[in-house]
């Protein structure tokens, strides 16, 4: 039996089984294994088997992707944020490939890709479903576009999403597992667990091939959340869900829907500003400014880094041998203890930081 068989047998298997109390034990497991078939058959065939997937060069500051079906009205967003001209046209599939526009937004440049639209299935490689998803994994905010008459399909696209290892507006799972050579499992936590017991943990841990290990929970962890920390590969990303073409409906459909979403006309250039303002904040961007030595830091040119970017993002950014150089820091600003600190390469940067880089002579 192929990857793919076992992988339907136990998902059919997981749809079966009733949730209760004795279940959970075997429902945890199959879980599991369902998600390490996953990983085998996400894992690129072959090292040296040319790539399918679409050819795109991440650049700005930051990458938004655009998820929805065929003919929601992607490309015609693009265009709209970017003053781009990806084709439009009332059939579906019209975009083939993925095209790349740069939205400005407050000295933040925003690379926005516009993909062919997903079906359902698209995790399994239905369409071009697994290039478009993992264009999507590798950006730092997806935006999900619905079209105003297709809002219930939002349940299915954040599925399509999760199967495919991204799991949105979550914080990676604060579980530590370290391998060791013998001793079990050995489990410790800091808060208490109510939906995992040893056995299930041990179980699922067993599954992956790991019997020996020292487990750290700092969270209430669920089964899922914990196959998550096990397999490794997930990736963590903001998103944003746009409702177009509300053009062609009344303020009382709209009021019917019961999500959260941000109401817009691509087409009629409805709320744009708004769509900007709510990427630009959920990208979370931070501004730093250079300061070349004893001259005064240029306050006209930002440099835009994500949240949490150390001097060591930074130099990376500023300069491709600038890392090789460096020696040290001085930082001015939040995140310094006192006006011109000297400090290393893992320094945490925060919003509004004046920093100078000092290379080794
Ligand atoms: N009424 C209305 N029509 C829109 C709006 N946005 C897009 N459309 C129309 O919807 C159709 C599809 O738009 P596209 O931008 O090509 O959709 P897409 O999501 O890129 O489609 P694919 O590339 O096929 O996945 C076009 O006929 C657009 O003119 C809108 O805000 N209001
Ligand atoms: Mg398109």
């Amino acid at each position: 039996m192929g990857l793919e068989d076992k992988l339907r047998l136990l998902e059919e298997e997981l749809a079966r089984t009733q949730k209760n109390k004795a279940t959970e034990y075997h429902i945890g497991l199959l879980k599991a294994k369902i998600a390490k078939i996953r990983r085998e058959l996400a894992a690129p065939k072959k090292a040296g088997t040319s790539s399918v997937g679409f050819d795109v060069k991440k650049t700005g500051d930051a990458t938004v992707v655009l998820i929805g079906l065929p003919s929601v009205g992607k490309s015609t967003l693009l265009n709209a944020l970017c003053g781009t001209k990806s084709k439009t046209a009332p059939y579906a599939f019209t975009t083939l490939n993925c095209i790349p526009g740069v939205m400005e937004h407050k000295g933040a440049k925003i690379q926005i890709l516009d993909l062919p639209g997903i079906i359902i299935g698209a995790h399994e490689g239905k369409g071009r479903g697994r290039e478009i998803l993992s264009v999507a994994r590798s950006a730092d905010l997806v935006l999900i576009v619905l079209d105003v008459f297709q809002p219930a399909i939002l349940q299915k696209i954040k599925e399509e999403l999760w199967e495919a290892g991204i799991r949105l507006d979550e914080e990676p799972p604060k579980i530590s597992i370290t391998k060791r050579a013998r001793g079990g499992i050995e489990i410790s936590s800091t808060v208490p667990l109510t939906h995992l017991d040893s056995k299930m943990i041990a179980a699922i841990l067993g599954e992956y091939g790991l019997h020996n290990a020292i487990v750290v929970f700092h969270e209430d962890a669920t089964v899922d959340r914990l196959i998550d920390a096990v397999v490794g590969n997930r990736k963590y990303i903001r998103s944003l869900v746009v409702l177009n073409k509300v053009d062609m409906v009344t303020e009382e459909y709209l009021a019917k829907l019961n999500f959260s979403y941000l109401p817009v006309s691509a087409e009629k250039g409805t709320n744009m500003d708004r769509l900007k303002e709510e990427i630009f904040a959920r990208l979370q961007l931070i501004r730093v400014y250079t300061k070349p030595r004893l001259d005064r830091p240029d306050l006209s040119e930002p440099l835009m880094l994500k949240v949490g970017s150390t001097i060591e993002d930074a130099c990376k950014r500023l300069h491709k041998d600038l890392l090789s150089q460096f020696k040290y820091a001085l930082v001015w600003g939040k995140s310094a203890k006192f006006p011109g600190q000297k400090v290393g390469l893992s320094h945490v940067l925060q919003d509004g930081d004046i920093f100078s880089i000092i290379k080794k002579q």
